[in-house]
This record gives C-alpha cells, structure tokens and sequence, in this order.
C-alpha cells in the first residue's frame, strides 16, 4: 500500500494527483485502528532488523527477556525499554563515532549531523543514503499536506550546521519539486539581508522557529518593510513551542499575513516533521505511520489515555541507519482522537508540544511552563517582544518574576501607560498560571533577539532579592 514498506523504498519521481489534499491518501485517511495492526505488524519488523544489526540493541532487549516476535499489540510494546538520550551519548563514547546502534555498515552514511546544544558530549547522526531518501519523501509528503506543492519557493531561515531542522526542511522542499532557498541564520547581519532576499524572492514557504519569525518581521520593519510585503503563503516552525500556542501563532499570521504550521520533534527522530499540523488542522497530527507515537506517563513509560498529558515517546517505523526504538523525549504535550479537519485520521496535539518536562519549574506547588508565560505575554497589547523569567529558589517559598518590554506606541504614552500594563500583565499572568508573578516592565529592545531557539529563564537569585527590596517586599 502507498509505499509503506520497510526497509522503505520510495520512488522519487512519485507526486500525487495535483488537486489531492493528501500525498498518500490511504495511508493518511484509513480507519486508525486498522492503522494500528498494521504498525504493531511493523514494529515487530523494525525490532527484527535492529536486534539483528545492532548490539546495542541486542544488549538492551535480552536484559529485558523481550523479542520482536513477543510483540502482538501496542499495549505489548510498552514493555519495551525505552531509549534515552545518555544511553546513545554512552553507546557513541564507547563505540565512536556512531555508537552500536548504528545498523548500517560505516560505508552506507551519507551525511553526518549532530546534535546542536552546547552542553555535555554531543551525539553525532550517521544517516545512509537509504535513510536519507526516506526522510525527504517523508518531509515532502508532510509539507504538501501543509498546502506547499511543486514550484513553490521555499525559504528555509534557520542554522545550516548543527541543527536538523534546517536540513530537514531543505530536503523535503527539494523532494517536493520546490524552489529551495538554504538561506541559513545566524551570520551578523543576515537578518537584514533575509529581508532584502525575502522581498526579492517572495517565497510560498518559510521555515524557522516561531522566535525567529518574530525577529525577523521586527528587523522588516526598521528596514522599512512590511512582512506582508514578503508574500509568504504558509510559515512552518519547529524547535520551540510557539507554532500552537494561539497568542503567538495568531499574532505570526497576522504580521505576515500567511498560514502558521507548526511542526518537529527531535533530531534524532528525524524525519522529524512526522508531528505536524495541516493546511486545514492546527497543533500538531502524530503521522503515525512515520514515527509511531506514544503519549506516556513519564513515570511508568506506558501510554496515557487520549485527552491526557504525558510525554511523547517516539519509534521510527522508516529508519535503517539509527533507528529510535521508544526513545523517551522528556517533553510534554497532551494527546486527543478526534474528526480532523483535515480528513487524516491521525491522533493530535491541539497545543503542540508544551514544553522540555526539564524547563518546567514549580512555584508554589504549581507547575509552570516557560511556554505559558510567552503565551500570555503575547496576547497583551503594548508587549515589546522579549522578557525574562526569573526564579527564585532561595527563600522559603519559590517566588517569581518576569522582566518583560513594553513596545514603543506605550514608551509614548508615558509612564501611566508603563505601569497598567505592567499591572495588567501581573493580573493576567497570575489567573492564567495559578500563581503570583511579580512583573517588572522593561524599556523596548532591552534583551536581545535570538536567530534560533529563546532561553529565557534566568535563574537569578540576586536580582530578585535587590528586587525585593526597592519594593519593600
Ligand atoms: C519543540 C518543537 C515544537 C522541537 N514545539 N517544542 O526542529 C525539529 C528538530 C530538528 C529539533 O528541534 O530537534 P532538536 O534540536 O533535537 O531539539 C528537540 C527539542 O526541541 C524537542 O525535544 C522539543 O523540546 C523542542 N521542539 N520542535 C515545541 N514544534
């Protein structure tokens, strides 16, 4: 059926019918619980291969007493262990440089990634050619659900080095037959020049993360620009939460006048736009026939009803090179089974991924999401764009306050304005997350922008006992 085979084996040349809304129609549209045979048949292929291939595999599955073969349902596959990320950082130290879950032989990569954060050992991405094809198909299927086709610029705005994402979008926009723009970010000055190349070029597609696109219609207009101007028909993000966060998303869409998708998991799940929302359905769909996904308590590994919270636990059911077999994410999201807009009859994300369970912190006994914060700081009108949020853990009760910028039309109308939106922010903050937030507003432009991923909890006790005293408090 529709190329669902594994090892997978895509025709490159395949496109679908020109007026289809759907790349692979049956696969994307048939009743899920016969989906779900069809993975647990799956699975049991793709557990196969690895143990075959894979010490690291082998290693973890005898300790456990579990075979390919043991698996008949999705409830059985939640005995098996899941993968986390320092077992691939331990498997790659011990077996560098690709580590023993690598299932191909050495001479099959293709191309060479890594992770991108900056701390700890990285983990290097050994990906064959097979793989390689399999990921641009897959992406390709996904963004022509996104409503991108063939002949549509698309103009990819993020790093070009050590992060997936850009890679990614780039691949699957060449597999669909589009114009594909590597453009990149992060050079000094190449904000501005995206915004003369954007003018130039008018793109139907841009990928970056939801933070960039804010920065980048904020450079547009000091140059005098209005995004609108760019043309851009649809806006895929991934990297951060923000693309299903509606504050955000609405504001997006509004400043370029253009469709917000949001998408993306992890690198090492790549094809990593197998959780990605539609043209027509907003949040994230779990492409389940892709990466089967499992939305799980983190505790106890096993799924969570639909309409729960949990964290997702990803399988690639295409991969050859370095599969991920229930490789744990550590984020959170919450999961329904409804209609879909769309007509996919996949599972969804209605508010995308929240968040790393790592970021969250708990003031008070209640549990806040850095995510929550921007989200609520967005939906108010005279926010400058950019804030703080800072924690502190150092009295007896946790306290915390967010610095955040008033714009320029509220530095104009002088400190009254200054101080109800502030008050307004505090009032808001505090009914949305169930705590008290202590708001200081901030001239316009006082933090910097980021060309990538936002960090903007700052952990500063100092601060906030000097903040402490100017109020008194
Ligand atoms: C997200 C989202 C999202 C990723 N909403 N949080 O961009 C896709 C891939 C390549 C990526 O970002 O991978 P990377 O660098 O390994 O980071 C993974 C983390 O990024 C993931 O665990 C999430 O915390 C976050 N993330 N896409 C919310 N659409």
């Amino acid at each position: 059926m529709e190329e669902w085979n594994f090892p997978p084996s895509y025709r490159n040349d395949y496109f679908p019918d020109a007026n289809s809304p759907y790349w692979f129609r049956d696969r994307e549209t048939m009743d899920p619980e016969k989906r779900d045979e069809l993975i647990v048949a799956r699975i049991r292929e793709v557990m196969a291969y690895a143990y075959d291939h894979s010490p690291f595999y082998q290693r973890k599955w005898d300790e456990a007493g579990i075979k390919a073969n043991d698996i008949r349902t999705l409830a059985d596959f939640e005995e098996v262990p899941v993968v986390t990320k320092q077992e691939l950082r331990d498997s790659q130290a011990k077996n560098p440089p690709f580590g023993d879950y690598l299932c191909c032989p050495e001479s099959d990569i293709h191309h060479i990634h890594g992770t991108s954060g900056t701390t700890g050992r990285p983990t290097a991405f050994g990906i064959s050619r097979r793989d390689w094809e399999t990921i641009a198909n897959n992406h390709a299927r996904i963004m022509w659900g996104m409503g991108l086709r063939p002949g549509d610029t698309v103009f990819v705005a993020a790093i070009l080095s050590l992060y997936m994402g850009s890679w990614g979008a780039l691949i699957g926009a060449e597999r669909l037959g589009c114009k594909a723009f590597p453009f990149g970010a992060g050079a000094p000055g190449m904000t501005a020049r995206a915004v003369t190349w954007l003018g130039m070029m008018k793109p139907a597609g841009l990928y970056s993360t939801p933070s960039y696109a804010l920065r980048l219609a904020e450079v547009a207009r000091e140059e005098g620009v209005d995004p609108r101007e760019f043309g851009i028909k649809v806006l895929f993000f991934s990297g951060e939460p923000g693309g299903s966060i509606p504050s955000i998303r609405d504001k997006i869409q509004q400043i370029y006048g253009a469709k917000v998708v949001d998408c993306g998991t992890m690198a090492e799940l790549t094809p990593w736009m197998h959780a990605s929302g539609s043209a027509d359905t907003e949040g994230m769909l779990l492409w389940q026939d892709v990466v089967y996904t499992e939305v799980a308590d983190p505790k106890t590994n096993r799924r969570v009803p639909y309409g729960e919270q949990g964290t997702p636990i990803y399988t690639h059911l295409e991969r050859t090179s370095q599969p991920m077999i229930r490789m744990v994410s550590g984020d959170l999201t919450h999961w329904v089974m409804e209609d879909n807009p769309c007509g996919r009859t996949y599972p969804r994300l209605p508010k995308g991924i929240y968040g790393r369970i790592d970021d969250m912190f708990q003031i008070r006994g209640e549990n806040v999401y850095p995510s929550a914060i921007a989200e609520v700081l967005e939906g108010l009108s005279g926010y400058g764009g950019e804030h703080r949020i800072i924690i502190s853990r150092g009295g007896s009760m946790d306290e915390l306050a967010v610095k955040a910028e008033f714009d320029q039309e509220v530095a104009g109308r002088g400190p009254d304005a200054v101080r109800s939106l502030g008050e307004k922010a505090e009032a808001e903050l505090s009914r949305v997350l169930g705590v008290r937030a202590r708001v200081v507003m901030v001239e316009p432009d006082t933090f910097p922008r980021t060309d990538f991923k936002a960090q903007r909890v700052v952990d500063d006790r100092d601060l906030y006992q000097s903040l402490n005293q100017k109020r008194g408090g």
